[in-house]
């Protein structure tokens, strides 16, 4: 198992991200493309999304055009060994602790030449929890350059305010408002981009977001949310949803650990039905 430093963990505390190059093996890169690419070619198939494939717009058989799988552990069986029992597991518990809990994962595509815009946002007001400590883990399964719209952070943000995502009228867009945005401070903007295998870290306050993909290739990013197993889920989303909320590491919390600062709760999905932070955004903000 590769451990992190003390460097590294203490710029996690400073900054709330990480990013790590190459740090997955190259042999489960191969695996992991492999069969993000089987998905690829099923979806030349489908003129509407399936529970494992949402489509993006402009989708056609020459020309697929994939927004993302969700819960990717519930749909290959090699995606659930990584995500419940691979690397990124130690790397969770490297950063929380012995008592780990997984939460979602997803792998957003990033389509060549159209790949939608995520705009800066923070995940916990998506998925609520009793405290401010689960994170998300990226791994580009593909060499990303700063054309192909890698993931930008905002550094120390997850110190800053929490965000609602919410417009002036309190109607959920899952977005920063226009002047929100305009007060993040560009200069700790990074913009997270490496060699396949390279991992993104980020805390779930870090605000977050990426560009279009402009450029002629995809930028496929496989996303594992963890959380130490005292910070318990706000929201029954995952409840109903194969491998949601499951124990990775250690064994269910004697207590429940609240932080202070009140969570910004999104809408009432109901069990299940969340719907994905691309249609959201592009249904309300276009
Ligand atoms: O795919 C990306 O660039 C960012 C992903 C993200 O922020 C999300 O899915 O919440």
């Amino acid at each position: 198992m590769q451990r992190l430093t003390d460097l590294d963990r203490a710029a996690y505390a400073r900054d709330g991200y990480l990013c790590l190059e190459s740090w997955l093996a190259a042999d489960w890169v191969d695996r992991l493309s492999a069969v993000a690419d089987r998905f690829v070619e099923r979806s030349r198939s489908l003129t509407a999304s399936t529970p494992d494939i949402l489509l993006g717009p402009g989708h056609t058989p020459d020309r697929p055009m994939l927004r993302r799988i969700p819960q990717t552990v519930a749909f290959d069986p090699l995606f659930e060994d990584f995500g419940l029992r691979g690397p990124l597991v130690d790397l969770a518990e490297d950063l929380l602790g012995p008592d780990v809990r997984f939460h979602h994962s997803k792998l957003n595509f990033k389509s060549a030449g159209g790949g939608e815009e995520i705009r800066w946002h923070q995940d916990i007001p998506f998925w609520p929890h009793s405290n401010y400590a689960p994170l998300t883990i990226g791994v580009y399964l593909c060499d990303v350059d700063a054309d192909m719209a890698p993931m930008g952070v905002f550094a120390g943000s997850h110190r800053g305010p929490l965000h609602t995502l919410r417009d002036a009228q309190g109607v959920w867009t899952g977005a920063l408002s226009d002047d929100e945005a305009a007060r993040l401070d560009g200069a700790q903007l990074r913009w997270l981009s490496g060699p396949r295998g390279t991992v993104t870290v980020h805390n779930c306050r870090v605000v977050h977001g990426s560009r279009a993909n402009l450029s002629p290739r995809m930028r496929p990013l496989l996303l594992h949310t963890y959380a130490p197993c005292d910070a318990i889920p706000l929201t029954r989303i995952m409840d109903p949803v194969k491998f949601g909320n499951v124990i990775v590491r250690g064994g269910p919390p004697a207590y429940a650990r609240f932080d202070a600062e009140p969570c910004p709760m999104p809408p009432d999905w109901g069990a299940g039905d969340y719907s994905s932070i691309f249609s959201v955004q592009q249904e309300k903000l276009g």
